[in-house]
């Protein structure tokens, strides 16, 4: 439906992307010579091979319902399209990727023909949709949708990004909340949405922790902060970022936006109202998050699904050939080991997660050293200059220029190359650590297919090389990020009540107190993108691990039922079967090989 005109990659990133294709259709063509029992499987990897050819990043708004995800996705198109209201409305996940023109296509359940429709006017365009994809319009989803997609011409959606809007959760509409579960396997990053009235609930936090667990990459926003003052608008953010710092190990960044103002900006051409808003700071760092990480987010994501897949399929297959060769009997009793053996794994993951706690506490640790020592050298750096000017300037307005004027080239200068200094150094560590982890990880990986193995006698040959990891970046540095301008207040008071003198005396103290206060700002903000790139990356690799050893386990326990299942219906296994069983498993090893995951 979409047509993805730019996705820009970059020559090596299309290289990857037309390997790892290459292999899907390896893959395709070697599991579907397996028949009935394998179709599971080839679905599996059909739908990566999609996933991969659109070259599709998915972008999901998730949260609460009501807290005005429609009106986002609005703002971000410029227009009033999807359904919004003040009662639940979205009751059906909605994809909006690139096209042309807008268009909007319904997919459903069973045998129905899909509906395309387009229209030059927005009105129907809404219209059309409020019948499909709204709680009033299709109720439970009596209609039986099964994918509303809505092709649109907007920049942000160029380079194969598609934004998801989703059913909010924790309505009276229970089947909605499901649905916003549901949804979650299929996205690949989330905006997190919720808003003042009322703040951040229980239900809200449960479902963030399923995010976090599942996402590599969430952003929060706080919306609708055209209904607070100055000081309820901190006090919100405030809030936000104590209930949320638990569950990101760190504190997160929350951009303060309203969507409604922000639509309303949009459709009248108001840059300015558009920035007041806070949506030109949303636009802008999905378009840097893009630029920057989508692809990469992409391919890991899909490559790692791929080997997951792969080492299912070809446990089963190791399993389906050994079956053939046991009696009912063993069969049962071998699975039944298997089952007692994942007790002692389980025990073994949870220390292993807690071990990774552990050596996150510590860089911290010595990162928060790390920053006190910047602080030490930023207060001399910084404050020397204005040191020597305050010696030697005596004229009040003079002086106030000149340091000015110094802090403002300083602050770049020094932070800079010290940045890139700290940045390295922590990266470096960083991973050094989590490589250790992926061992012990593989290790535990291992156990569980070794057990299995071991179990129904299948030779058992360890993968050559685990994956290396290198993932930690601190992101989102711009020069924007320095905090250069001083305070501007006082100066005025002071002129007109005191002497000359006392004035000037006055001025020393106060641009002395601004600049140390500059200084540390800078460095609370390098310490605070640090932290938030280790916490995001530890915690990312764990959840990630988890799933990882979470999907062995499973794959393994359904290869033995459905050997099970053959040996209890006694199938005569033909000679010509066990060699096509093995012909294929030979293919998939050497393509996972290739993949070396
Ligand atoms: N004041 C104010 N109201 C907003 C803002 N954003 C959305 N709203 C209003 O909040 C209500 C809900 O907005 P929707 O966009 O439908 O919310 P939703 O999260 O998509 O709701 P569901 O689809 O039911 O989960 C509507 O009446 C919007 O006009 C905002 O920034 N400020
Ligand atoms: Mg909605």
């Amino acid at each position: 439906m979409y047509e993805p005109l730019n996705d820009g990659a970059t020559p090596e990133m299309s290289e990857c992307r037309n390997d790892l294709l290459g292999l899907l259709d390896d893959v395709r063509e070697a599991v579907s010579l397996l028949g009935e029992d394998y179709s599971d499987h080839l679905c599996d990897f059909e739908s990566l091979r999609e996933r991969l050819t659109a070259g599709q990043f998915r972008l999901a708004v998730l949260g609460q319902f009501k807290r005005g995800k429609s009106t986002l996705l609005n703002a971000l198109l410029g227009t009033q399209l999807l359904p919004t209201d003040i009662l639940p409305v979205t009751a059906i996940p909605t994809f909006i990727g690139h096209g042309e023109q807008v268009a909007v296509q319904v997919t459903f359940e069973g045998d129905e023909a899909s509906i395309h429709f387009d229209s030059a006017t927005e009105q129907s365009l809404s219209d059309f949709l409020n019948e499909y994809v709204t709680e009033a319009g299709n109720p439970r989803n009596q209609r039986r949708v099964a994918r509303v997609e809505i092709s649109h011409p907007s920049e942000l959606l160029q380079q194969g990004v598609v934004l998801i809007d989703t059913p909010g959760i924790g309505s009276t509409h229970k089947h909605n909340t499901e649905v916003a579960y549901q949804i979650l396997p299929q996205c690949d990053a989330a905006l997190f949405l919720v808003s003042p009235d009322p703040p951040i609930t229980e239900v809200e936090l449960t479902y963030l922790q399923d995010i976090q667990q599942r996402l590599p990459r969430t952003f929060f926003l706080l919306n609708k902060v055209d209904f607070l003052d100055e000081a309820e608008r901190i006090a919100s953010l405030r809030f936000l970022a104590d209930q949320l710092t638990p569950l990101c190990d760190g504190v997160p960044q929350v951009l303060p936006i309203s969507a409604r103002k922000g639509l309303d900006a949009r459709q009248n051409g108001d840059q300015q109202g558009w920035r007041d808003s806070g949506m030109l700071q949303v636009e802008q760092n999905l378009i840097d998050f893009f630029a920057r990480e989508k692809q990469q987010i992409l391919h890991a994501s899909l490559s790692r699904r791929t080997c997951d897949q792969l080492n299912g399929t070809i446990m089963q297959l190791k399993l389906s050939l050994s079956a053939l060769m046991l009696p009912e009997s063993e069969l049962k009793l071998r699975i039944q080991q298997f089952r007692q053996s994942l007790p002692a794994i389980e025990r073994e993951k949870e220390a292993a997660a807690d071990v990774l706690n552990g050596d996150l506490k510590r860089i911290v640790k010595r990162l928060n050293n790390e920053v006190e020592a910047l602080r030490k050298r930023a207060k001399e750096v910084i404050l020397s200059p204005v040191e020597d000017y305050i010696k030697t300037i005596s004229d009040t307005e003079e002086l106030e220029r000149l340091v000015r004027e110094s802090v403002v080239e300083d602050v770049p200068m020094f932070f800079t190359p010290v940045i890139r200094e700290i940045t390295a150094t922590i990266e470096e560590e960083a991973t050094e650590l989590l490589a250790l982890h992926q061992q012990r990880s593989n290790q535990l990986i291992e156990q569980v297919r070794k057990t299995a193995a071991e179990l129904f006698d299948i030779p058992y040959h360890a993968p050559s090389a685990g994956r290396s990891y290198t993932a930690f970046e601190v992101s989102g540095w711009s020069h924007d990020l320095f905090i250069s301008d001083m305070d501007p207040l006082g100066q005025r008071i002071s002129r007109k009540l005191l002497t000359r003198k006392f004035r000037h005396k006055r001025t020393v103290a106060r641009l002395r107190a601004e600049v140390l206060k500059l200084v540390n700002q800078n460095v609370e903000q390098i310490g605070w993108a640090l932290r938030r790139g280790l916490d995001e990356s530890f915690r990312q690799f764990g959840a990630e691990l988890s799933e990882q050893l979470d999907k062995t386990i499973v794959a393994s326990r359904k290869a033995m039922e459905i050997a099970l299942e053959k040996s209890a219906s006694h199938s005569q296994q033909t000679a010509a079967t066990e060699a096509r069983l093995k012909q294929t498993l030979n293919t998939l090893e050497g393509i996972l090989e290739t993949l070396a995951c």
